[in-house]
């Protein structure tokens, strides 16, 4: 039996990418975001067995019954890719509490939602959780505060779930800016020829995947390498 991998956000940007990473690899997969059509293009461009299934990660019982398909179809998961995230970029005091509270709420509920479903097949397996956090979770900027805020909580989410279940590797993926359909974007809109591609970002997991298991990768920044340095 394949590997089996789950995918959040897989639908476009960089879940569809570690998606093809993933069925490169060999990985059978389960691929989830709430727009089921570009789920299915996504899994239709794979050479893997996949099944797809809508998504939304703020919902509780959405995320359950991925779950449910997913063990019902594969019976195990060896990896979890949890990729699902929104940007939303302006100064503080022009949020809306709706605009913070949604940040928040695919961002960093979303994700422990997922891992809290997904905890029990991936112990067993004694599996890979990749967190997609970015490059700003340890830094700010104007206008980056909410989103900052998020990826600082998912950082410190990827560690507990490390300390508090040594046999899963947790891994802390953090990209910088990635020519996605991110905050509102499209990809390969002009202003963005520096950026990553989303496929330089998924063999960073592909190195994941291929380190030998004696090692825990506990986090990887990447940077685009056209654009200046910032710490
Ligand atoms: O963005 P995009 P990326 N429930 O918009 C899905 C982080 N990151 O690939 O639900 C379930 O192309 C959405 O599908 P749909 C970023 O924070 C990025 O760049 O159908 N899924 C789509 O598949 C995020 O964590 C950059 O709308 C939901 C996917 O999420 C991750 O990379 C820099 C959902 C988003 O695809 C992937 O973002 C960085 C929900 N409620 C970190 N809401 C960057 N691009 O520059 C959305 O540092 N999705």
């Amino acid at each position: 039996n394949p590997k089996v991998a789950v995918v959040t956000g897989a639908s476009r940007g960089l879940g569809a990418a570690f998606a093809r990473v993933l069925a490169e690899e060999g990985y059978a997969l389960a691929l989830g975001a709430r727009t089921l059509s570009d789920l299915e293009r996504v899994a239709a461009s794979l050479d893997a067995p996949s099944l797809t299934h809508p998504l939304d990660v703020t919902v509780p019982g959405s995320v359950d019954a991925f779950r449910e398909v997913t063990l019902a179809r594969f019976g195990r998961v060896d990896a979890l890719i949890v990729n699902a995230g929104i940007g939303l970029f302006k100064p503080l005091e022009a949020f809306t509490p709706q605009e913070f509270e949604q940040l928040f709420a695919v961002n960093v509920t979303g994700a422990w939602l997922t891992v809290r479903a997904f905890l029990e097949p991936l112990k067993a397996a004694r599996g890979l959780v990749v967190m997609v956090s970015s490059d700003v979770s340890t830094r700010v900027f104007p206008t980056g505060g909410p989103y900052c805020a998020t990826k600082f909580a998912l950082r410190a989410l990827a560690r507990t779930l490390q300390l508090e279940h040594p046999e899963l590797r947790v891994l802390e993926l953090r990209p910088g800016a990635t020519d996605t359909y991110f905050a509102g974007s499209e990809e390969g809109a002009s202003g963005k020829e520096a950026y990553l591609k989303a496929a330089t970002v998924a063999e960073a997991l592909r190195f994941a995947l291929r380190l030998p298991q004696d090692a825990r990768l506990e986090e990887l920044a990447l940077r685009p390498a056209a654009l200046e340095p910032v710490y």
